[in-house]
């Protein structure tokens, strides 16, 4: 009897300890069925959840369908705010930053990067083959060139006379992407975009996310974003959940944005209480300094629940699991 009882005990705990261990390294499998899901900043971005889809919907890693995802905006033409055919800086040149993460704190970032047409490749590449996490400039560009990676122009005709018209008067106004969209978007939050962040979970139940961007348009030459600091722009932990942001970059890294998301779920907050909370942190330090700016979150936790907020209107999100695709327009601070 108590040897029957000791190999109760003794399973019971051993079977503790194999789930607490695989949930710690975050290899457990699905129970829910409700995974693999994909979440992006903005509407539009539906194109590349769908890409990212092809792999998580064959079992692939998320990191890989993070990877493959973001790079559908960073090769269009006509999103001019991410890769190929994103706004110039104030010279007039093109300067990419991107990042990437996966379930085990493995990350890799590129910034102020020109001529490469794909730097979330080129941001993978520093995850996997070098010791660093953050590549700059020149030295990200050389670590490009040594890794195959082909340089070209990426200031479509387009951009370059968006470029011409502001050179007239030079006046950098941070919301100059977002007030451009806001005059070509004729449905709504359907066409309306930006840097594109995205986060998923596989069928293992494993997190990852990317985060792409031309940065601001008309910004200072050599200067960064949030979206490829890991933490500010993207931040994963496989145990709580991931996050990622749009908007502003100065406003989200001042409070280290997507960490900061991650860390409200951690002490239990919904993901889209833990995105508002962390848009109130900087309301409250900034006060009218950000009264016309946008900021927006989307998080996801380990559970598979969703959310976004954002400083304005306007903010959306697209989300693909296996009921489909659907676009979300997240709450604000300001209407
Ligand atoms: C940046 N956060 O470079 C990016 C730009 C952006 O919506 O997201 N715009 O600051």
């Amino acid at each position: 009897m108590s040897n029957r009882r000791d190999f109760l005990k003794t399973t019971t705990f051993s079977s503790f300890f194999l789930f607490l261990s695989q949930y710690q390294k975050g290899c457990f499998k699905d129970s829910s069925g409700i995974f693999p899901l994909v979440i992006s900043t903005w509407g539009a971005n539906q194109k590349a959840n769908a890409e990212a889809w092809k792999i998580l919907s064959n079992g692939g890693r998320a990191v890989d369908a993070v990877e493959k995802g973001v790079q559908i905006p960073e090769a269009d033409p006509l999103d001019q705010s991410v890769g190929y055919g994103g706004l110039p800086d104030r010279d007039g040149r093109v300067t990419l930053d991107a990042c990437i993460m996966d379930e085990n704190a493995n990350c890799g970032s590129v910034m102020f990067l020109e001529g490469v047409k794909h730097p979330i490749q080129v941001a993978r590449k520093v995850m996997e083959k070098t010791p660093h996490i953050h590549l700059a400039g020149e030295g990200a560009l050389q670590f490009a060139l040594e890794n195959g990676f082909k340089v070209e122009n990426l200031l479509t005709a387009a951009s370059e006379k968006t470029w011409q018209e502001w050179l007239k008067h030079s006046q950098y106004d941070p919301m100059t992407i977002p007030k451009l969209l806001e005059k070509q978007s004729k449905r709504g939050q359907q066409d309306n975009h930006d840097t594109i962040g995205m986060l998923a979970i596989d069928t293992n139940g494993n997190l990852s996310g990317a985060c792409t961007t031309s940065g601001m348009a008309f910004k200072m030459r050599g200067r960064v974003g949030d979206s490829p600091i890991i933490g500010a722009g993207l931040f994963v932990d496989n145990e709580i959940g991931a996050a990622t942001a749009s908007g502003v970059g100065e406003e989200i890294l001042r409070i280290c944005g997507s960490h900061t998301v991650v860390e409200l779920m951690r002490q239990g907050l919904h993901p889209l209480e833990a995105c508002k909370k962390a848009v109130e942190r900087i309301v409250n330090k900034r006060t009218n300094a950000v009264k016309d700016l946008q900021v927006g979150f989307i998080a996801v936790n380990k559970k598979g629940e969703y959310g976004g907020y954002s400083l304005q209107t306007d903010f959306s999100y697209a989300i693909q699991t296996k009921d489909g695709s659907k676009i979300i327009n997240t709450e604000s601070k300001f209407n």
